[in-house]
């Protein structure tokens, strides 16, 4: 299992081959070494997306169709190892989304698990089984499976947010289902914050029962995660792989938000170097505030706000930076430790 030499095909053996291929055959000896490897080999590759590339085309793309006709007009992340597949990573999924002031895209629901991340803009909305939510930008805002959920945009400047999505994963184990809601805007049932109050507070209703797997929180605001990473610097350890990094939870049980993607910030305060480290989980990054240097394996990645970049599973990853900045990201580990898969290496045994 962990060399990479086949057995070799003799006259015969490819002739047998041959003839068990007609009948859909083939012999696992041609494949167990790429099949079952002695560690993760994914054709997922490191790559980072300027944003000013990325805003520019999804401008452009403004002009060319308008969100309602796209149902949602959204430049894809492909990752360059996984061109025509609509993957940042083996299981992910990630784009840029437009909304123009005035624009509606219309509510749907999928069995898709949905993130938002805002990069650009404030006020727009989006509105998740009922209740509308302001986003602006750091917010990071969820849709859960099968939740009805439309966006609009009443302020007077474009919005743009990073979505990722579980698709490859649904895609890959078959079990997409989708619908469009008769109107392009659901009705609003709930106020605004009501999420929040109700399981954001570090308290849940008395008789609450949870019923779903995600969280009941829609919108986890920057402005509260940046303070509590401000506050946590005062009497914190700086991890030596992770400056601060904090998980984005779900009250219900202190797991991951969503139950297929985890999310997390990190503040990498002025000057860190972090030791490097590399897990199962390969990694799509987005920097808030401040800029730095992400070096993956032998590659350096110079970034900025709202630079997208991702970090393939098993490979080493250090961050580096000059001034205070943080860091958004969000991977699959969320499924891995579920099924016993996610390892992680601090490098300490190099
Ligand atoms: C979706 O529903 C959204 O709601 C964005 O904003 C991107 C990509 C594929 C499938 C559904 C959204 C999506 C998506």
């Amino acid at each position: 299992m962990d060399n990479d030499a086949k057995p070799a095909v003799s006259a015969e053996r490819a002739a047998f081959y041959d003839k068990i291929d007609k009948k859909n055959l083939t012999p696992l000896w041609s494949v167990l070494g790429d099949l079952v490897t002695p560690e993760p080999r994914s054709k997922c590759q490191a790559y980072l997306w300027k944003y000013a590339d990325a805003r520019a085309a999804l401008l452009e793309a403004g002009d060319l169709i308008t969100a309602k006709e796209a149902e949602r007009r959204v430049l894809i992340y492909e990752n360059p190892g996984l061109r025509g597949q609509s993957r940042i990573t083996t299981s992910l999924y990630a784009g840029l989304q437009l909304v123009l002031p005035g624009e509606v895209a219309p509510a749907h629901r999928h069995t898709q698990s949905a993130l938002r991340f805002v990069m650009e803009g404030s006020g727009a909305h989006t509105t998740v089984d009922g209740e509308k939510t302001t986003m602006n930008v750091g917010d990071f805002v969820i849709t859960p499976q099968m939740a009805w959920h439309d966006h609009g945009n009443g302020s007077d400047q474009p919005m743009m947010w990073l979505d990722g999505l579980d698709i490859p994963l649904i895609q890959f184990l078959d079990a997409s289902f989708a619908e469009s809601h008769p109107d392009d805007e659901q009705e609003v049932s709930r106020p605004s914050g009501d999420s929040l109050a109700r399981y954001g507070a570090n308290m849940l209703p008395v008789d609450y029962a949870p019923g779903k797997p995600s969280s009941p929180i829609f919108n986890y605001p920057y402005e509260r995660t940046r303070e509590s990473l401000e506050v946590m610097r005062r009497a914190d350890a700086i991890d030596p792989c992770h400056g601060l990094k904090m998980k984005y939870v779900n009250p219900n049980d202190g797991g991951y938000a969503m139950p297929t993607i985890a999310t997390f910030m990190q503040l990498l305060p002025n000057g860190l170097k972090t030791a490097r480290y590399r897990s199962t989980d390969a990694t799509i990054f987005t920097a808030v505030e401040g800029r730095g240097r992400t070096t993956i394996d032998d590659q350096v990645f110079e970034w900025e706000p709202q630079d997208v970049f991702v970090v393939p599973s098993w490979k080493w990853v250090s961050h580096e930076v000059d001034e205070d900045a943080t860091l958004f990201s969000f991977s699959d580990r969320a499924v891995q430790e579920k099924l016993g898969l996610w390892r992680e290496d601090r490098g300490t045994n190099q």
